[in-house]
This record gives C-alpha cells, sequence and structure tokens, in this order.
C-alpha cells in the first residue's frame, strides 16, 4: 500500500454497520422547508424517499434523515412538526431496507425514529441540547454520532472563538462521549464528528481539517461533513467576493471526500452521493484494494471499456 506522508487515522468501525476497507458514505435527505443547503427541495415525503433511493443506487451506504435546519439563524421547529417531517420518510426508506440514521436533537424524536426504522442517531448537538437522548440511544442499543455543538442556530456563530480549535473540539467531545457512556450509551456503537461551520468560521474548519489526525486522540470513528457549506462557497468565491453558490460546490466537496479518504475518517456525510462514491473508489484502489468493492451495485471490475 502507498505510504503517505504523515500520520493518517487508525482504521475504525462501528458495530452493526457496514465494515469496508473505505470511507462510508452518508447521503443527507433534508425534509425541512429551510436548510441551508437543499431547504425546500425535498420537502415533501414522496421527493424525500424518492431523492434517498437515488443516493442508494449511486452508492451511498446510509441516509440521514433530518427534519430541522441548522442554518445560523434557523428558528426550531415543533416537535411535532419535526416527527412528523421525518417519521414518514425514514419509515419508507427502512421498507425499502435502507441503512437510516435520523439527523435529530430530540430524544423524544430519535425514539419515534428508531421505532419508525432508524438504527443510527446523528445528534449535532452531541446530548446537549436534550441530554435524554442519550439514555433513548442506550436503551435500544442504537448508534450514536456525537458532533461538536456549542448552540443553537440562532447563536452559534456568537460562540465561534477558540484559542486552540482543535484542542477544545477534542476535549467538548471528549466530555460528549464520556457523557454518552455514563447514560450507557456502548463505546463500540459511537462516532464523533467535528461539526464543520457549527460555531466555527471558515479558518476554524480549515484548521480542523489540517489537524484531523489529533481527534484520533478519541479512540473513536470520525464522520466529517463538509458538503455545500459556506467555508466552501467562500475558498470558491469569484473575483468580487461573492461566494460561490450553495448547489456549486460539489466539485470542491468531492476534493475534501477524497483528502478524507486519504486519511481514513469513518464516513462522509454528502448531500450527492455519487461524486464521493466515485472519489472513494478512486482512494480505494489506489491504495490496493478492489476496486468499488462493497459500494452499491457490484461493477464489473477490471472489464476493458469501449473506451479503452
Ligand atoms: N451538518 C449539518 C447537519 N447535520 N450532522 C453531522 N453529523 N455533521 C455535520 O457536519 C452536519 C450534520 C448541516 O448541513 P445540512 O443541514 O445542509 O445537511
Amino acid at each position: 500500500m502507498p505510504e503517505l506522508p504523515g500520520h493518517v487515522l487508525e482504521r475504525r468501525s462501528v458495530r452493526g454497520l457496514p465494515e469496508v476497507d473505505r470511507p462510508l458514505v452518508m447521503g443527507v435527505v433534508n425534509v425541512t422547508p429551510d436548510s441551508f443547503s437543499d431547504g425546500g427541495r425535498f420537502d415533501g415525503p414522496d421527493q424525500a424517499v424518492a431523492h434517498g433511493m437515488a443516493m442508494l443506487a449511486d452508492g451511498a451506504d446510509l441516509l440521514d434523515i433530518g427534519g430541522e435546519s441548522t442554518r445560523p439563524g434557523a428558528t426550531r421547529p415543533l416537535v411535532v412538526e419535526e416527527l412528523a417531517r421525518v417519521v414518514p420518510v425514514i419509515a419508507a426508506l427502512a421498507a425499502q431496507g435502507a441503512l437510516v440514521s435520523v439527523d435529530t436533537m430530540r430524544a423524544e424524536v430519535a425514539r419515534a425514529a428508531l421505532d419508525a426504522g432508524a438504527t443510527v442517531v446523528n445528534d449535532v448537538s452531541g446530548g446537549l441540547a436534550d441530554p435524554a437522548i442519550l439514555a433513548v440511544v442506550a436503551e435500544r442499543d442504537a448508534a450514536y454520532v456525537a458532533m461538536h455543538w456549542r448552540g443553537h442556530a440562532d447563536t452559534m456563530q456568537q460562540q465561534a472563538s477558540y484559542a486552540d480549535v482543535v484542542g477544545e473540539v477534542r476535549d467538548e467531545l471528549r466530555r460528549r462521549v464520556d457523557a454518552a457512556l455514563a447514560a450507557g450509551v456502548s463505546p463500540d456503537r459511537i462516532v464523533v464528528d467535528p461539526g464543520l461551520g457549527f460555531a466555527k468560521t471558515g479558518e476554524h474548519n480549515w484548521e480542523l481539517l489540517q489537524r484531523l489526525v489529533e481527534l484520533d486522540d478519541l479512540g473513536l470513528p470520525i464522520l466529517l461533513g463538509s458538503s455545500r457549506k459556506s467555508f466552501l462557497g467562500a475558498l470558491l468565491a469569484d473575483s468580487e467576493g461573492h461566494p460561490r453558490p450553495v448547489l456549486d460546490r460539489e466539485d470542491a466537496n468531492v476534493a475534501l471526500t477524497t483528502l478524507a479518504g486519504l486519511l481514513g475518517v469513518w464516513a462522509v456525510r454528502v448531500h450527492e452521493a455519487r461524486g464521493s462514491v466515485d472519489a472513494l473508489k478512486v482512494v480505494a484502489r489506489w491504495r490496493g484494494g478492489r476496486s468499488g468493492q462493497g459500494f452499491g451495485a457490484p461493477t464489473a471490475a477490471g472489464k476493458v471499456g469501449d473506451d479503452e
């Protein structure tokens, strides 16, 4: 296997979730009228389910269904609204055999989502918004993503202040993991996520990405969510300084998926599966694995195509 300069993350897996020699691809299905990235595009249950199925066909390993926008400044939906958005979509996708994660900070929504067939709880607050969520995860032995978070969308950017962003994110994540363990969540079911863009400036995001290996001290699989975020828009701004529009940041995100694959993260959370799946196939093949092994539909590995 070719060696990369410097350190890379230790290979880790999550009990009960697919174990393959590459990062998993988590496809995002936002069932919200106001998500910053695709708000309103998939807010009907049928469109959301169709979008999820299309991402699975593109090779996504699991689908993350969310009914609350975390866009800076967003207001929170009522619990009943969030339930009405996510539960039918989760039930329909799980019935089709999809592996489903629910993106929620609420215990009540997590419980209903698990009842509807979800197997992962992706909590952007790491248990801070609703500490009762940890007991739900523990009781159901669900997989749990603890993301780094400092406050709800209406105040989070005021909390983007760090002396050492990587050290503080690591220490704050460690406290969230300790809280999850204390609530009875199994250590082999926990994933951590630095929470790019959550109480972080673009500079903070880049520093976290540059020094990601330092989060390996936590001893847990790492999930990364960079897809469509504003730090990519700023990076790709035009000559007048206008950020690249949200739906036009995919190529840069695929580049980040490639880097994440080389570092060896556990999973990437993306709004479009195809480019990231392709990038990870390239990384897996370059590393010496079988091209495309374990992704979606089987491929004719090694087949000579018309253009070769
Ligand atoms: N980002 C968003 C929402 N949920 N979950 C995890 N674990 N990590 C993230 O980076 C993350 C998340 C915000 O983006 P979206 O609402 O457009 O999907």
